[in-house]
């Protein structure tokens, strides 16, 4: 048994999970963990300018490394407080973040002491799982098992709060690995029945989602797409699920995908959707997106997903990758089906002829369709592209292909504006190598670029693509097409982006047509150093998404 502090031993847990970055705020509550640290040369910690980005960042992290991401809140109360909207985003999004939060000391809860918050009820809410530790020397057990929960099952944040007194005592901490958490197998009998569903289909498709991600099982669906010759379309969000130039790819489904794709899901007999909920995103939850009278075989790791909102025939709860790898040899080969798959095909041709077209077109300011265009010239295969929440990301999830997954972060459910750029930073850090181009718009950048000196500090070189139309495009849109245009709050009044990246030390520019975009992006690919490009897109192009909301939805 080896003596050490509370928080040596959270760092020496840290390292048994293997984490190369941890992202945070320093605060009085956890400097032995920093002092700890500081010694450590396996484990590089990235200082933030505010916590909410250093969630996010873990969160790109993770995504892109398919393990845990690690925050460190050093300061009891807003410390902690500021990190509610990561990790609310996180738990949407089923992505294990480990946070590890300071809190109050043990002698003073209770007291309405200085900076006390209830952070074990806070967190409580919008976590996986969230615990307190009540004694030193169970500081190591407390944070594998927030990585054996945020790693397991259906992702999730876990916080694990730390009184500060427990932090600085000495405990004798034998610290060894975790065991794994294997997930639950396929049932043999379930996979014989969705084997003979899928082979008697006439009209199938595959719906697939982030759980075939996480179980890094591309592979494995698209031999089983390949074998019974049926189109796959990706839950929303998720497109990067296979790489997007497979010819039985059609893009992603629900409001904001595309036609083709959607129309496949609405008319298909048999629907089999593997390693997603079918969330909101992807179907409304409504039949409007997906067929009623379809057979569905649904895959999904979380039990209580499958079935949930749409019927299944057939329920397996069970990881993505097994349940594919097992299916395999149990479907028959399919048939050519030209009026299906092959018009599916044809109609995806068709689509990326138009957006093409669209692409091409040159007015002033630019069309975002032709900005996404230029974007996609410079993206490498291997590129990884963050996006956020305006009305220009919603429309770029569909139309900016990527190939490598995982390669495609966005807010996910939680839909949030101010993500983009810091989940790039975080999925720059998991796969140094690769490429990374974040797009954001100039609210969510407005709400962010504080962490263009952390991308400067830490040498995480993004290139960040700031599509500015000069307004909260996706709200305004919905004054326009439901309040008669009587917009109050949606113009957005800006600084030029290029100049504020400028002044932190890093690469800006102001790209003027869709060639300097091009180049700019690859010029900022080929530096040294973290870049901004700002771009003015239209403002006439705003599209409101969520009709849904609104009682008098036929007027759009
Ligand atoms: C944190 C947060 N605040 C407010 C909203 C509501 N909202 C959704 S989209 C949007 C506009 C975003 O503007 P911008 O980033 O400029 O992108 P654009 O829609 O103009 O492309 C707003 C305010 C939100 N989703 N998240
Ligand atoms: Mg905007």
């Amino acid at each position: 048994m080896a003596s050490m502090s509370g928080g040596k031993a959270v760092v020496e847990a840290l390292r048994l999970a293997g984490v190369t970055h941890v992202w945070g705020v320093i605060g009085t509550a956890m400097l032995e963990v920093f002092d700890a640290l500081y010694d450590t040369d396996d484990i590089k910690y990235v200082g933030v300018r505010h916590e909410q980005n250093a969630v996010h960042m873990a969160d790109g992290y993770s995504r892109v490394r398919g393990r845990g991401g690690v925050v460190l809140i050093g300061q009891p109360g807003p410390g902690a407080t500021n990190t509610v909207t990561g990790l609310a985003e996180a738990r949407l999004a089923f992505s294990p973040v480990v946070a590890l939060a300071g809190a109050t000391v043990s002698s003073q809860v209770d007291r309405d002491t200085f900076q006390e918050v209830d952070q074990q009820a806070l967190f409580s809410a919008i976590t996986k799982r969230t615990t307190t530790v009540n004694t030193a020397r169970r500081i190591p057990e407390y944070i594998q098992e927030a990585f054996r929960v945020a790693e397991s099952g259906r992702r999730g944040p876990v916080v694990v709060n730390i009184p500060g007194d427990l932090l600085a005592t000495e405990i004798d901490a034998e610290i060894e690995p975790a065991a794994a958490v294997p997930g639950p197998g396929p049932d043999g009998a379930s996979l014989q029945r969705a084997a003979e569903i899928i082979n008697g289909a006439e009209r199938p498709v595959i719906v697939a989602g982030a759980g075939v991600k996480w179980s890094r099982a591309t592979d494995q669906l698209l031999a089983l797409a390949v074998r019974i010759q049926a189109p796959i379309v990706a839950s929303a969000g998720h497109g990067d699920v296979v790489p997007n130039d497979h010819p039985l790819y059609v893009g992603q489904v629900g409001p904001r995908g595309n036609t083709v794709a959607t129309a496949l899901a609405r008319d298909a007999d048999v629907i089999f959707a593997v390693g997603t909920r079918l969330g909101y995103n992807t179907t409304v939850f409504s039949h409007d997106n997906v067929s009623a009278d379809a057979r569905i075989v649904h895959v999904d790791i979380e039990p209580s997903a499958v079935g949930r909102h749409f019927p299944a025939t057939v329920g397996i709860a069970a990881d993505a990758g097994e349940t594919l790898a097992a299916l395999l040899p149990l479907v028959e080969a399919g048939e050519e089906r030209s009026d299906w798959t092959g018009a599916a095909q044809q109609r995806r041709r068709e689509l990326l002829e138009t957006r093409a077209e669209q692409a091409r077109q040159i007015t002033d300011p630019l069309h975002p369709a032709t900005v996404f265009g230029a974007i996609q010239k410079a993206l490498p295969r291997n590129a990884i592209v963050t996006l956020d929440t305006g009305t220009c990301s919603l429309h770029a999830t569909d139309t900016v292909q990527t190939y490598q997954p995982p390669s495609l972060i966005t807010p996910l459910d939680f839909g949030l504006v101010g993500f983009s750029h810091a989940a790039g930073l975080g999925a720059k850090a998991a796969a140094p190598d690769r490429p990374v181009v974040s797009l954001i718009g100039d609210g969510g950048f407005g709400m962010s670029m504080v962490e263009l000196g952390t991308a400067l500090d830490a040498g995480l070189n993004t290139v960040t693509v700031v599509l500015n139309n000069g307004c909260w495009g996706a709200e305004k849109a919905y004054q326009r097409d439901f309040f008669d245009g009587r917009y109050l709050g949606a113009a957005n009044t800006n600084p030029a982006f290029d100049q504020v990246a400028r002044a932190f030390g890093i690469d800006g520019v102001k790209a003027e047509s869709a060639d300097d975009i091009t180049s700019a992006i690859e010029a900022g690919l080929r530096s040294d150093r973290p870049s901004v490009v700002e771009v003015a897109v239209d403002p006439d192009t705003i599209t409101s998404f969520r009709k849904d909301s609104f009682p008098n939805r036929t007027k759009a």
